[in-house]
């Protein structure tokens, strides 16, 4: 019995609906990416589920052809011949360049958009960092860290990061924190000298992180908020944003920076403005009774420590706050195979 017989172009049809259909619905569901709890985190999703669809469509297509083209134009009993010669195919050829082409253009205007809106082409990104400049050369912490490191003064320009979105160009941000990586750890400065091992910042408030290490590379990166940049010794660069959510969320450094890069960890707190108040109130009470330069003093000690050379990576480990469960032999073997 004959089956019947279906014509090609309504199949090519059907199965084009039906993997476009797929795409568009996994796109939007896809569920790879954290939690949104930044104001930019939705543009740049928006961005890369435009991406994951083109890509699921793709794969779907050019996998469907594949498996059809394996079964249907297999090798039949008995069949000794050899393939038709083909020379190419213009029309083709045309069509699968264009088609790329027309997503790579698209691809590319969509993201410098995103880019865009972020605050990534932020002129005031290189206005002068005065402010930052004198907390910095005022506390003890800077003279200590910084040194002969170049950190900045009055009058650099900034220019590297994420500024103000066109929205708020012009306009400060709300809460200035100064941002210092260091092996292998992160230190934030608020303003008043108010120096933290934790990053606490207020919801619905713009804020903007002045960038530095230390010593080498790191990156600061917070998945939920969309947002990654360089810390680079000698070079002050900024990351603006706004928090959406309240919640705790994780700060890594995203920079290969040494043996424990991996326990290179933190946390920012998002408060409710209140807590950010009072937080922010128990931080300057503490500041002022301990005295600011005793405080000062066993921050910079800590900090050495932390980035003493003459600890052994046991013991530097052991000081570590939010160092993982390691045992000593592995650290021994990294410590072995790192000096040879
Ligand atoms: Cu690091």
């Amino acid at each position: 019995m004959e089956r019947a017989k279906i014509s090609p172009a309504i199949s090519i049809s059907v199965s084009g609906v039906a993997i476009t259909l797929i795409s568009l619905w996994y796109g939007q569901n896809h569920g790879w990416l954290p939690e949104a709890a930044s104001q930019n985190a939705p543009l740049v999703d928006g961005l890369f589920n435009l991406m994951m669809t083109i890509s699921v469509w793709l794969f779907l297509a050019i996998q469907g052809v594949i498996i059809l083209a394996i079964i249907k134009f297999r090798k039949q009993p008995g069949d000794e011949t050899d393939g038709p010669p083909i020379e190419g195919n213009l029309p083709l050829e045309l069509v699968w360049t264009a088609i790329p082409v027309v997503i790579v253009m698209v691809l590319a205007v969509y993201s410098f958009d995103v880019y865009q809106q972020m605050g990534g082409l932020d002129p005031m990104a290189s206005h002068d960092h005065t402010r930052m400049a004198k907390v910095s050369s005022g506390s003890a912490i800077a003279g200590s860290l910084g040194g002969d490191l170049g950190l900045p003064r009055g009058g650099q320009k900034v220019a590297l990061g994420i500024g103000a979105n066109p929205k708020s160009e012009g306009i400060d941000a709300d809460v200035t924190i100064d941002v210092m990586g260091l092996q292998y750890a992160w230190l934030f400065t608020y303003p008043g000298n108010v120096m933290a091992g934790e990053l606490h910042v207020p919801v619905g408030r713009d804020v903007q992180l002045n960038l530095q290490a230390q010593d080498v590379l790191h990156a600061f990166w917070v998945p939920q908020f969309r947002l990654k940049q360089d810390a680079i010794p000698g070079r002050m660069s900024e990351l603006r944003f706004r928090p959406e959510k309240t919640g705790t969320y994780p700060i890594v450094c995203a920079e290969l920076c040494g043996p424990f890069h991996g326990a290179m960890r933190s946390e920012i707190i998002v408060d409710s403005q209140e807590d950010y108040d009072a937080w922010y109130q128990t931080q300057i009470a503490s500041a002022i009774n301990e005295s600011s330069d005793s405080r000062l003093a066993s921050v910079a000690i800590a900090v050495d420590v932390i980035g003493s050379t003459d600890l052994s990576d046991a013991d530097r480990l052991a000081l570590h706050p939010n160092a993982p469960a390691i045992d000593a032999k592995a650290i021994a073997q990294m410590a072995h195979h790192h000096h040879d």
